[in-house]
């Protein structure tokens, strides 16, 4: 092979592995989602992933269908391979052991329990190590994980339902529907990939909603994952105002509630509550919540909410994604905002977003938008 058909086949191989890897994506955490290929004389002999926390690594998996035929191979994996004994053996020492010759890596593990550790291992036996095959697609396979890791808080992202004119209830606060069946069953796609949902006593109280995800719901274009694993519920209710009979418990799944004080005990065994400093304003911190959040394994926070603690989140910079699913409907001057905020001082110095992707949801608009970064 020349070094331009080597690279070609390289990319190849790793985009095999990132596909594995997507496999794992909703049911690995708190773990990453990670793929594995292994090939021999410039053909594939094994591949893996990840499938649950607790399980083998993608390159156990691997490894286990390569047998003996791993000598003298090429490991194609979207995660360095981890160097530390966790709930699983090391998988560099397994692909040593294995007599792999070349180990070709998409990222580094941001975990710094590994990170930068499992590349030297292998290049201290003499493997060869290439670092950096289709990075950012591996970067974006596992935003949660890497905020986690290297920035402490979870990956946000903040959902909302708005009418054509970004009002999300009339003045009363009736809200509900105003997006689709097609919109509120996407919406599900991307529950189930989160670890958390975040949303408000407000909203529990006006909505009385389950916030889980649901199968009769699953968008029938998506493969629904298994096993499905719910994620946590989680709401601000520094007021104590969420009641025992709230339909968020009809699921066994956890709940935590977020307060400053502590409250009286819930007769729900699924129910917590965590205990998070008040800000200057009396209310839940919510930079505090994301720390303690990441403390316990959090990767991605999936937000619905009002438009009260849509806006904090704006305005303390803590939202990630924006994911806007727009109507047709028109609901005026008196419709609720969807964030409510303070005015900022001239148009330069408003939150500014970059949207990077537009599509339609049945008779809806879904926006896609990141910080805008110069
Ligand atoms: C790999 N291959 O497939 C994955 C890795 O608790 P453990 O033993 O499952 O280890 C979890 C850590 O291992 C996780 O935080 C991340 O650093 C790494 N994940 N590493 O070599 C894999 N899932
Ligand atoms: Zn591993």
């Amino acid at each position: 092979m020349t070094e331009l058909e080597q690279q070609q086949f390289d990319h190849k191989m790793m985009h095999r592995a990132l596909l594995l890897a997507r496999r794992g994506l909703m049911t690995t955490r708190p773990n990453p989602a990670v793929g594995c290929v292994i090939t021999a004389n410039n053909e594939v002999i094994a591949e893996g992933w990840h499938h649950q926390a607790g399980e083998s690594h993608a390159e156990a998996h691997a490894l286990r269908i390569a047998g003996r035929s791993a000598k003298g191979a090429t490991a194609y994996v979207t995660l360095e391979p981890c160097s530390h004994i966790g709930r699983t053996p090391p998988c560099a020492d397994a692909l040593i052991d294995a007599g792999v010759a070349r180990v070709v890596v998409a990222m580094r593990d941001p975990n710094p329990r590994v990170s930068g550790n499992g590349i030297r291992r292998l290049e201290e036996v003499g493997i060869q190590v290439d670092v950096g095959v289709l990075q950012s697609a591996a970067e974006r396979l596992n935003p949660g994980f890497i905020a986690r890791m290297t920035h402490q808080r979870p990956w946000l992202t903040l959902k909302m339902a708005t009418s054509l004119d970004g009002k999300t209830a009339l003045s009363d606060g009736r809200s509900q529907w105003i997006t689709s069946a097609e919109a509120r069953s996407d919406v599900q796609f991307y529950r189930a990939q989160a670890d958390a949902i975040l949303s408000g006593a407000t909203t529990v109280l006006a909505d009385n909603p389950k916030l889980t995800v649901r199968v009769e719901q699953w968008p029938k274009s998506r493969q629904l994952p298994e096993p499905l694993k719910q994620p946590v519920r989680i709401i601000i209710d520094s007021q104590h105002r969420v009641s025992d009979d709230a339909k968020l418990f009809e699921s066994p799944d956890p709940v935590w509630l977020v307060r400053t004080t502590p409250g009286k005990a819930s007769r729900h065994p699924h129910c917590h509550e965590l205990i998070i400093a008040a800000d200057e304003k009396g209310k839940v911190c919510l930079k505090t919540l994301m720390t303690e959040l990441a403390n316990r394994e959090i990767n991605q926070l999936w937000t619905e909410c009002g438009a009260n603690l849509a806006g904090a989140l704006i305005e303390q910079q803590l939202c990630d994604r924006l994911m806007i699913y727009s109507s047709g409907q028109i609901l005026g001057h008196f419709g609720r905002s969807v964030i409510d905020m303070v005015e900022p001082m001239n148009l330069a110095s408003a939150p500014r977003f970059k949207i990077i992707d537009r599509r339609q949801i049945g008779p809806d608009q879904r926006l896609v938008a990141v910080p805008h970064t110069q």
